[in-house]
Parts: C-alpha cells; sequence; structure tokens
C-alpha cells in the first residue's frame, strides 16, 4: 500500500516537494495539502488534481487518511507542526530549520525521546548531495591526510522581503553548520561573526557575514554566507588537510569555452543547485517510512544546528566568539 503523505506549506519548495512526490517517488500518494494563503488550492490541484487542500496544518496532520507528513512551511512554523506530528505518532519529514528558536527544538527533541523512537527526518539536503558525498568520500580515504580547515561559501542570490538578519543566522547558516558537522564528524566549539564588505542598508548588520567556526578537536571553518549576490546561487568548499586539499567547487558542472573566454553556469536558487539532493532525500524518507524508521538527518541533528545558531546570533549581538556548551546526545539517535 503506498505511504499516503499530507503536505503542509504550497510555497515554493512545498509545490517542489509535492512534484517529486506526486510524480517521481515510487510507493507514495499526496492525498492532502494545506496552505494558509487559499489562491493556493488551485496552484496545487494542477499538479495533484483530486488532492484535499486545507488552510490548516494541524487539521491536514490528524487527518486519519494522513500516514506521513512533509512540512514545507515558513522556518517559525515548524516547531508547532512537529510537535502537532509527534503527538499523533506520525512520521515526518521536516524542512530545515527544525526550529528557529533554541526552546522549541530542545522541545523536539525531548517529546521524540520521550516516544523512544525516532519519527522525524529533517532537510538538511546538503547530506544527500552527490557533490558533498564525494567530498566526504575523499576526506575519508584520507587521500588529503588529516583535515584542518575548511573554507566555505553560501552565496545567495537574493532573500524575500520579509527577512532578517535573524533568519540569515537561525534559518540560512543552519546548512553551513550541518555541512561542517558531517564533513567532519567533529561538534562546533565556538563561532564568531563578522559583517563583511560594505552593507546595502537594508538590513541592521550585514549582506555578507564571515563565520569563524572552531569544533572540539581543533579545527577550523570560514564560512562566507551572502544573502544578496544578484549574479546567483552558489556554494563552495574547499578542504585542507595535512597532504592535499579538496574542493567542492560552484556553478555547473560542466564548462564551456568560446569567444576567448571559459564559462561555467552557476544556477539560479537552491532548487536548481540541490534538485537531485532533494528527490534523493524524500526517496529516502519515503522508503525509510514505509520500513516503519527514520533515518538521515535527525531532531539530533536540527537541536545542534538551532543550539549553534544560537551561539552565532548571540556573537553577532556581541561582536565576540561565543562558546558552545556540549549537550549529551540522547541514546535514540546513537546510530
Ligand atoms: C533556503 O531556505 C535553503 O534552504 C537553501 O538551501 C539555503 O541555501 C538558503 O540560504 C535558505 O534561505
Amino acid at each position: 500500500m503506498a505511504l499516503r503523505v499530507g503536505v503542509v506549506g504550497a510555497g515554493a519548495i512545498g509545490l517542489d516537494h509535492i512534484r517529486r512526490l506526486h510524480s517521481l517517488i515510487k510507493g507514495v500518494e499526496v492525498v492532502a495539502v494545506s496552505d494558509a494563503d487559499p489562491g493556493k488550492e488551485a496552484i496545487v490541484r494542477t499538479i495533484v488534481p483530486s488532492v484535499h487542500f486545507t488552510m490548516s496544518g494541524g487539521d491536514l496532520i490528524t487527518r486519519d487518511d494522513v500516514d506521513a507528513v512533509v512540512i514545507a512551511a515558513p522556518g517559525h512554523t515548524h516547531a508547532d507542526l512537529v510537535l502537532t506530528s509527534l503527538a499523533h505518532h506520525k512520521f515526518v519529514f521536516c524542512e530545515k530549520p527544525l526550529a528557529t528558536d533554541l526552546t522549541d527544538a530542545r522541545e523536539i527533541l525531548n517529546r521524540e525521546v520521550a516516544i523512544g523512537k525516532r519519527l522525524l527526518q529533517l532537510g538538511f539536503m546538503r547530506q544527500f548531495d552527490e557533490r558533498y558525498l564525494a567530498l566526504k568520500a575523499i576526506i575519508g580515504s584520507g587521500k588529503i591526510g588529516d583535515i584542518g580547515l575548511l573554507t566555505m561559501s553560501h552565496r545567495n542570490p537574493s532573500v524575500p522581503d520579509w527577512w532578517t538578519d535573524e533568519l540569515t543566522v537561525r534559518d540560512s547558516f543552519v546548512h553551513d553548520i550541518d555541512v561542517v558537522r558531517f564533513l567532519t564528524g567533529d561538534e562546533i566549539a565556538s563561532v564568531h561573526v563578522r559583517p563583511a564588505g560594505r552593507p546595502s542598508g537594508r538590513f541592521d548588520y550585514a549582506d555578507h557575514l564571515v563565520f569563524t567556526v572552531r569544533t572540539n578537536d581543533g579545527l577550523m571553518a570560514n564560512v562566507e554566507l551572502s544573502v544578496a549576490m544578484e549574479y546567483g546561487y552558489e556554494v563552495t568548499c574547499d578542504v585542507v588537510g595535512v597532504s592535499g586539499v579538496a574542493s567542492l567547487e560552484g556553478g555547473s558542472v560542466v564548462r564551456w569555452s568560446s569567444s576567448g573566454a571559459r564559462h561555467n553556469g552557476v544556477e539560479s536558487d537552491w532548487r536548481e543547485r540541490f534538485g537531485p539532493a532533494y528527490d534523493a532525500e524524500l526517496t529516502s524518507w519515503v522508503n525509510s517510512t514505509l520500513r516503519g524508521v527514520a533515518t538521515g538527518p535527525s531532531s539530533w541533528d536540527g537541536f545542534v544546528a538551532a543550539h549553534v545558531a544560537e551561539a552565532a546570533y548571540q556573537s553577532m549581538v556581541s561582536g565576540r566568539e561565543t562558546f558552545v556548551e556540549t549537550v549529551r546526545r540522547p541514546e535514540i539517535y546513537n546510530v
């Protein structure tokens, strides 16, 4: 029997997920969609004509014909929707961030631990991206020796009108936090945030930020994060080891030369750059949910990202390096 899924949120990524669940991934049926904007119903029906549409995410989650939930609504709504899903013991895929508030992230962790098993997979899709997986494989092969430094860039061409400095940290930087943990296998000990370049005046803090991250084992990561790089969407990562360097380059994989110049296309946004990774992460979620288990990035990864993001926000406010207290990982997350 197909997994009957309800999708909360029919915005940009929500519609993408509805399309891939309906048309690409096997063993799953989109039976319900919710969005606070009733105007989204018509768009949703162009993808799944017979779907049940509601304006209430909570009503969707509690429906008897919804076996599992995909949360693709704005980040500040995630915590309540996840807690409702857990309260009804429904498997849930939640887009990042787990929560935009550390207290909410901790509450989700406590609820899942109280249930005694994982029910949530979190949308850290870079862990399913072929380039990041290849980078992790090179690190693990020992070809570049012990690693000591990551130099990363995360450039957004623009952000929505409602975006804030705080969301740059709590909703965007969380990807880079997870990448540092994913590639190094280490936990983050401190973070120091500084503004870079001349602000455009749109944000109180900055359009371009530099995060200096240190891990418990003494590795360092320098992360450049921008929210107004009009040329396109691009992420890069250089990993420096004692005997070599491994690089994840930006832009499209294929380069071309013409008219005396070399060219390399750059994706327009994160949905284009990470499309195959979203396909892979949701396919994995459907397959594991059909087996009755949650796999991949967890509430623990989401809690740690929120914990480090809180330290980064404190650093943004104080201008100083902020240390991250050590938190013991609950047993259910020890795979
Ligand atoms: C967005 O929500 C994403 O998840 C993208 O992957 C990230 O690059 C972007 O900064 C976020 O705003």
